[in-house]
C-alpha cells in the first residue's frame, strides 16, 4: 500500500464586498441623505480534523480551494451578506505549514502552523477580506452627503504544505533482529527490508491491516531497541514518537537471542525512560520465530500470549484476530471517553 502523505495546495479566502454609494429617494426629495450600506466580509478558509479520512489523497485531485466573496452593500443601508467560509477536511495528524514570501527581499520561507490531532478541531488558515464601507458610514457633521464608498479588501491567500504523519494504531517493539519487519510483511502488504543483521530497519515502516471494520489498522514497525537506547545507544529513542499515539503495543520476543523475560523487562525499561505512559499501555507478548523455538526452550521463561512465525506463517491468522479484537476494544473505549 502506498501512502500519500504530502500535498501542496493553494487556498484563497474571499474578498470583502464593496461598500455602496446610494442616496435615499423619496417623493419630492430629489436627493435624500446617503444610505449606501457596507459590504459583507469575505469568507475565511479553515481546516478541520476528520477522523473518517486517513490520507491526503483528495489533494492530489484538487489543489485550489476558494472561500466565497462577501456581497456588496446596497441602498437603504443594506449590508451585503458575508461570504461563506470554506472548511477543508483533513485527516488527523496533518501538519500544516504556509509558504511565505518576504515582500521586500522576495525570500521564501516556511511557517509551521501546527498539527491537527482532534476530530472536529478547527484552525483558521486564511482570513477573508474586510468589507468596504458604504457612503452612509462616512457622514459627519462637516460632510452631509459623501458620494464615495470603499472597496472590500482582498482575502488572504497562501500556498499550504500538508504533511501527514500516519498515526499508527499498533506498534511493534523488540530487540534488533527480533523479526519485527518480517512480521509486518506477514500482517500487511508492506514490504519492509528484512536482514539477518541488527538495525536493518532505520526508519519506521508502516503497513495497513485490513480489519473488515470501518477503520483499518495501521501497524508501525520501528527500529530495534537495545539496552541503553534511552541514553542514545543504537538508534536512540527518537523514533518512538511514531508510536506515541498507538492503541496497542506488541512486544516481539525472540527466543534465539536471550531470555524472554529479560527481553521483556529491558524493553519495558527503555520505553519507560522515554515515556512512562507508553510503557504501561496495553500490550501483548508475542514470541517470534516459533519455527526454531524448540532449539531455545531454555530462553522461554515466561508465558506469552501467542507464539508465531513470520517465516512459516504459524499462528499469523490468530495474531490478526487478536490484534483486531484488541484494537476494536480500545477504539470503543476511546469513544466512551469522548
Ligand atoms: N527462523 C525464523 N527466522 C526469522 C523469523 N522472522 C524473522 N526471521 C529472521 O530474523 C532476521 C531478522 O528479521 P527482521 O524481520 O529484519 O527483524 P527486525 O526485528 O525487523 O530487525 P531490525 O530491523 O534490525 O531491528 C532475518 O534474518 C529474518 O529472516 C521467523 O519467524 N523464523
Ligand atoms: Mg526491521
Amino acid at each position: 500500500m502506498n501512502f500519500i502523505d504530502k500535498a501542496r495546495i493553494s487556498i484563497f479566502a474571499g474578498k470583502g464586498g464593496d461598500g455602496c454609494v446610494s442616496f435615499r429617494r423619496e417623493k419630492y426629495v430629489p436627493k435624500g441623505g446617503p444610505d449606501g450600506g457596507n459590504g459583507g466580509k469575505g469568507g475565511d478558509v479553515f481546516f478541520i480534523g476528520d477522523s473518517s479520512i486517513n490520507s491526503l489523497l483528495q489533494f492530489h485531485y484538487r489543489q485550489k480551494f476558494k472561500a466565497k466573496n462577501g456581497k456588496p452593500g446596497s441602498g437603504s443601508n443594506k449590508t451585503g451578506s458575508n461570504g461563506e467560509d470554506l472548511v477543508i477536511h483533513v485527516p488527523l495528524g496533518t501538519q500544516v505549514s504556509l509558504e511565505k514570501i518576504d515582500e521586500n527581499t522576495q525570500e521564501k520561507s516556511i511557517e509551521y502552523i501546527g498539527e491537527i490531532l482532534e476530530d472536529k478541531e478547527l484552525i483558521l488558515i486564511a482570513k477573508g477580506g474586510l468589507p468596504g464601507k458604504g457612503n452612509a458610514s462616512f457622514v459627519s457633521s462637516t460632510r452631509q452627503s459623501p458620494d464615495f464608498a470603499t472597496e472590500g479588501k482582498e482575502g488572504e491567500t497562501f500556498n499550504v504544505r500538508l504533511e501527514l504523519k500516519l498515526l499508527a494504531d499498533v506498534g511493534l517493539i523488540g530487540y534488533p533482529n527480533a523479526g519485527k519487519s518480517t512480521l509486518l510483511s506477514r500482517l500487511t502488504k508492506a514490504n519492509p527490508k528484512v536482514g539477518a543483521y541488527p538495525f536493518t530497519t532505520l526508519i519506521p515502516n508502516l503497513g495497513v491491516l485490513f480489519s473488515g471494520y470501518d477503520n483499518d489498522i495501521v501497524i508501525a514497525d520501528i527500529p530495534g531497541l537495545i539496552e541503553g537506547a534511552s541514553s542514545g545507544k543504537g538508534m536512540g529513542l527518537d523514533f518512538l514518537r511514531h508510536i506515541e499515539r498507538t492503541l496497542l503495543l506488541l512486544f516481539l520476543l525472540d527466543p534465539s537471542q536471550d531470555s524472554i523475560k529479560k527481553q521483556y523487562e529491558l524493553l519495558k525499561k527503555e520505553l519507560s525512560s522515554f515515556n512512562e505512559e507508553i510503557a504501561n499501555r496495553t500490550h501483548l507478548l508475542i514470541l517470534t520465530k516459533s519455527d526454531i523455538k524448540s532449539e531455545f526452550e531454555r530462553n522461554c521463561d515466561i508465558v506469552c500470549n501467542l507464539s508465531v512465525s513470520g517465516i512459516t506463517g504459524e499462528n499469523i491468522d490468530k495474531l490478526i484476530l487478536l490484534i483486531i479484537g484488541e484494537v476494536q476494544k480500545m477504539r470503543e473505549k476511546e469513544k466512551e471517553v469522548e
